[in-house]
């Protein structure tokens, strides 16, 4: 265009021959619409398409890079492009094409491992097109740590919360601030509603979910502290010297202190009778009861053996801050310990005319035994040890390549905390060590053969999928951490990939994390924001399909099986145990290597 105008010299337009001013004023107009034309196209051409998986956050500079294309045409190369300037840092070869059940998907690996140059950049498939940005860097993870940490801030009960100047819209009044004791509990009249987290989309509150919520946090610290330690979270208590971290988790603690009755024992949850409507948690007047199983004990063994695991934990790490705290949790320990040797059978389902989460688990005999691991890591003392040693063998097997730890299922919590407390007994040490490591290398090599390279098997798409994945996570990186093996390291970080987009959606599941976010969680407190509230992992693909818009969908492959829509509560609901992991995961990559 410009070589057009150029090439007509003024002298030759005789018509309307214009003033040298008029011309230079013309010639700028069309300069500039035709610069906002070549720009609008190349928006246009430009706009990222769902079919190149990329993790959004991005990549550490000197791990394993890999992005997953989808497409019918079966490109053949990739490009690397810098964001900003758009110019080429790295060409690639598309690896063959592998087909994944699980999805359906047709997929070819991009791998550019080699570029490890910080920046932003963005992926180019000749006739596919281009992909969200992402980072490479040490700090990649930084904000999504930060963001998914905090999010606990955001589900605190009985006080009010406010994101500030960041997140404006983002706050809400103190909530649940009057408690009850229901029928079921054995007692009778007020009860303190104290502190907590909100469990999830809901507001209840349930002691076997905030047991190992709280135990991965608490583990996090232990196993990360020295990254985190400085890590602020723009919290009401930062900078009272205390880590922001622990600060955080005191939170929910002081509600767990709350439901341990004077025998000791636990009680297993506190909500209202029903779930209320999609209101903010202020406005929920329904009463919130302590509940309980409905006769004698009253309390359940699930809910003070998960307890007493996490006050022991509690006690070792607030120790060096509050040694009152920490002694305070300690003495909440032992006694739930004692209730437990008394009735270590008592289940929970909720009792008649209770409808909300039930958490109720058929067997407390794994949290009975971290109960005995975590009690006797903070104490030494012989009888916790000996009920231990009297009883891992026979949960030896539930450390296995398939079956990562869940709120059901915390055995793997127990052996592995008398391994990294390196328990006297030191066959018993080697033996977990040398189960969790063939696990891992088991998880390895299955992730490798998969196209979208993550741990989870078809079974595994479940409720709460996502935090199955970020389960594996912690799993190999426990593992990792008993018989360093850099792969294992790598498999955890590859589920944090699925997890921030690089799956079959091209979907961050975290919210406010990524350039392609799900935006629809559900979580009472988002609905009718523009944005969800950040730092929310979603539940995830769930080929159980059990609500109403989840039916609507017809039946496909299970890693398809999601909803980014507020109604799906068994896709697409957010939960403390599932962010908590993905804390975990995050907080390893938070160093960058
Ligand atoms: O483990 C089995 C698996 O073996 C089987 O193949 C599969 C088939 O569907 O089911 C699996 O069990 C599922 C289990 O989650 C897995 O953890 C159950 O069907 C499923 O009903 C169960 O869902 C639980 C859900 O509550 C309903 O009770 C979720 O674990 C649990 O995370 C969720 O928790 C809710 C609370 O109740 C209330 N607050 C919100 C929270 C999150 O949605
Ligand atoms: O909001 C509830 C969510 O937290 C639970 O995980 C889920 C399953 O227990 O139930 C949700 O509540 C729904 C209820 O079960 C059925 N009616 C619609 C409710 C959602 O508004
Ligand atoms: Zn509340």
């Amino acid at each position: 265009m410009q070589g057009a105008v150029k090439h007509l010299p003024y002298r030759t337009r005789p018509v309307w021959r214009l003033s040298h001013t008029a011309h230079r004023a013309l010639y700028s107009v069309s300069m500039k619409l035709a610069a906002i034309f070549l720009i609008s196209l190349c928006a246009f051409a430009a706009a990222p398409t769902t079919d190149i998986k990329v993790d959004q956050a991005g990549y550490l500079p000197h791990s394993p890079k890999l992005a997953m294309v989808v497409s019918h045409t079966l490109a053949k190369e990739f490009s690397v492009r810098r964001a900003g300037n758009d110019s080429v840092v790295l060409r690639g070869r598309l690896a063959e094409p592998a087909s994944d059940p699980d999805s359906g998907d047709i997929v070819q690996e991009a791998d550019f491992t080699k570029l490890d140059k910080p920046g932003k950049y963005y992926l180019e498939v000749p006739g596919v097109g281009r992909s969200w940005e992402f980072g490479i860097g040490p700090d990649v993870f930084a904000r999504a740590f930060y963001l998914s940490m905090r999010s606990y801030y955001g589900q605190r009960c009985g006080t009010a919360v406010d994101l500030g100047p960041e997140f404006p819209a983002y706050k809400h009044a103190a909530c649940h601030l009057e408690g009850a004791y229901h029928v079921s509990s054995g007692k009778t009249g007020p009860h303190i509603s104290a502190k907590g987290w909100h469990d999830a989309g809901d507001y209840g509150r349930y002691v076997v979910n905030s047991g190992i919520s709280t135990g991965t946090l608490l583990w996090t610290w232990e196993i990360f502290g020295g990254r985190l330690k400085q890590v602020t979270l723009n919290i009401p208590e930062s900078g009272n010297g205390t880590p922001d971290i622990l600060n955080e988790i005191r939170w929910n603690l002081d509600w767990m202190l709350s439901m341990q009755d004077g025998d000791g024992g636990v009680w297993h949850k506190q909500s209202s009778e029903r779930f209320c409507d999609f209101i903010p948690p202020e406005k929920d007047t329904l009463i919130s009861y302590v509940i309980g199983t409905g006769k004698e004990p009253y309390k359940s063994s699930c809910a003070t053996g998960d307890f007493a695991a996490v006050m022991a934990i509690a006690a070792r790490a607030y120790r060096p801050f509050d040694a009152a705290y920490a002694e305070k949790c300690l003495r909440a320990a032992r006694q739930a310990w004692t209730w437990l040797e008394k009735y270590p059978d008592v289940l929970f389902h909720n009792p008649p005319g209770i409808q909300t989460g039930d958490y109720g688990d058929g067997d407390c005999a794994d949290e009975h035994l971290w109960a005995a691991a975590e009690l006797w890591r903070s104490t030494g003392d012989q009888a916790f040890e000996r009920y231990f040693l009297d009883h891992f063998g026979a949960f030896r097997k539930t450390l296995k390549p398939n079956a990562p730890p869940d709120w059901g299922n915390v055995a793997p919590l127990a052996l592995w905390t008398y391994a990294l407390g390196h328990g006297k007994n030191a066959e018993a040490v080697a033996a977990i060590a040398q189960d969790s490591a063939s696990a891992a290398q088991q998880i390895v090599e299955r992730a490798s053969r998969h196209p979208y390279r993550i741990s989870l098997t078809s079974a595994d798409y479940i409720w709460g999928s996502n935090g199955v994945a970020a389960n594996y996570s912690l799993q190999l990186l426990v593992a990792n951490a008993l018989r360093p093996d850099r792969r294992f390291v790598e498999t955890a970080l590859d589920n944090l990939h699925y997890l921030l987009g690089r799956n079959t959606f091209s979907l961050s599941w975290v919210t406010q994390v990524g350039a392609n976010p799900y935006h629809h969680p559900h979580h009472r407190p988002s609905a009718g924001l523009p944005e969800p509230w950040p730092g929310l992992l979603s539940g995830g693909p769930n080929r159980g399909r059990q609500d109403a818009a989840m039916r609507k969908l017809p039946n496909g492959p299970p890693a398809k099986m999601y909803l980014d829509e507020l109604a799906s509560y068994a896709s697409n609901e957010v939960a403390i145990n599932w962010n908590a992991p993905l804390v975990f995961v995050l907080a390893a990559a938070l160093a960058g290597n």
